[in-house]
């Protein structure tokens, strides 16, 4: 890691050595991190030569004002995908869907969504934080949300004793599930039946473009009925940072507020908007191979006794297995394989997910799985 007030590019240590000394210890870092295979997640990939020379060209203004022209494009480019109205460059995915949050609820309220959603779970008490909602999670066998599923936890009715719905989140694919796809009918059905009841929906479709690759359809389909909708560019489609909210204008008006009050107005973002046009463009296309190589980790992953998965629950670019047979914790396991140079995440107590992204290759996931097998052959 790179110490504080070293020169960039050297760490601490690579700092205090001579010319000759740091230059050798920089490339052995290098040679190190190359050799590591980074499966933690699909935010770590790194931006492409394509997007670092779009990035270093990109025309820009205040976007403040309204006056970045690669901030503009980008915008105009995610709201023609998803054959919307307006669309919102925001620094994060979690800002995106807080956002939207905020704008469908009032204090007080409930907002409905599967127990794994990351609004849930990872977004730092937000909802309570910044809306005054509270999260009613819904549990699911498979991390598939249904209208059948939501149905016995709406509130409408009951004035004085619990608060009313005021929200329905669908996350697709729903990442803690392991990348699991909404399928379409399904989404349709719960935007219908809530739109009759006055409920809005928003789709945390972080990885939307994931969920169209194993369905084989648009993500304009897969959005369709939403009343907003946020993806990330940061993740699988590998731009460095950033995601978009997705509705009509006055909504996308009103988010642009709501966007500076949490003080995420960015000013030139036409630097960081030109990685994003980059990762629309040609992230999507390759999602496949992503999809292609979580199967591959899936298939070695049932093969092996001390591990517990059904590789046909995996249907995009997330594989979460379980290690219990190890009698040790997920922590212990993941501090396992990471010396054997393989980055996993925990899950949960015994659960490790393993997200496959365009910096790993089938060598990688092959290297990867012999890494896996050494921890998890014996019984
Ligand atoms: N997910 C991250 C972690 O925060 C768990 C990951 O490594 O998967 N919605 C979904 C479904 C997400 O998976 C994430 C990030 C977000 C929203 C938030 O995006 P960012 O990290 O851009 O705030």
């Amino acid at each position: 890691m790179r110490g504080r007030f070293a020169p960039k590019g050297m760490t601490g240590v690579e700092a205090q050595l001579g010319p000759g000394e740091a230059a050798g210890a920089a490339a052995m870092r290098r040679e190190r991190e190359e050799r590591v295979i980074d499966l933690r997640s699909d935010t770590v990939t790194r931006p492409s030569e394509e997007m670092r020379r779009a990035m270093a060209n990109a025309e820009v203004g205040d976007d403040v004002y309204g006056e970045d022209p690669t901030v503009n494009r980008l915008e105009q480019r995610a709201a023609e995908l998803f054959a919307r109205p307006a669309a919102l460059f925001v620094p994060t995915g979690t800002m995106g869907n807080q956002i939207a949050i905020h704008l469908h609820t009032r204090p007080g309220q409930e907002i409905l969504c599967e127990s794994r959603a990351h609004i849930y779970n990872y977004e730092m008490a937000m909802p309570g934080a910044f809306s005054g909602c509270l999260i009613r999670p819904v549990l699911t066998a498979d991390g598939v949300l249904t209208w059948p599923a939501l149905a016995p936890a709406l509130s409408l009715e009951a004035p004085y004793h619990r608060a009313r719905t005021g929200l329905i989140v669908v996350e697709n694919t729903l990442n803690m599930a392991g990348g699991i796809v909404t399928p379409p009918p399904v989404a349709a059905e719960i935007c219908r039946r809530a739109r009759d009841l006055g409920i809005p929906v928003h789709l945390d479709g972080a990885r939307i473009f994931n969920a169209a690759t194993t369905l084989r359809r648009p993500v304009e389909e897969l959005a369709r009925g939403f009343d907003s909708v946020m993806f990330c560019l940061s993740k699988g489609l590998g731009a460095p940072v950033g995601s978009m909210l997705i509705g009509d204008e006055e909504f996308i008006h009103r988010a642009r507020i709501a966007r500076k009050m949490l003080g995420g107005g960015m000013r030139q973002a036409g630097i960081l908007a030109a990685a994003g046009l980059v990762a629309l463009e040609k992230g999507p296309a390759r999602l496949a191979e992503d999809h292609a190589n979580a199967a591959f980790l899936a298939a070695g992953l049932a093969n092996l006794p001390r591990a517990e998965l059904d590789p046909g629950r995996v249907q995009s670019n997330i594989v979460i297995f379980g290690v219990a047979k190890t009698g040790e914790p997920a922590a212990k396991f993941v501090e396992k394989l990471a010396a054997r140079n393989v980055l996993a995440g925990a899950a949960g107590p015994d659960s490790v997910r393993l997200v496959t992204h365009l910096d790993v290759s089938r060598q990688q996931c092959q290297a990867a799985l012999e890494a896996l097998q050494a921890l998890l052959a014996r019984d």
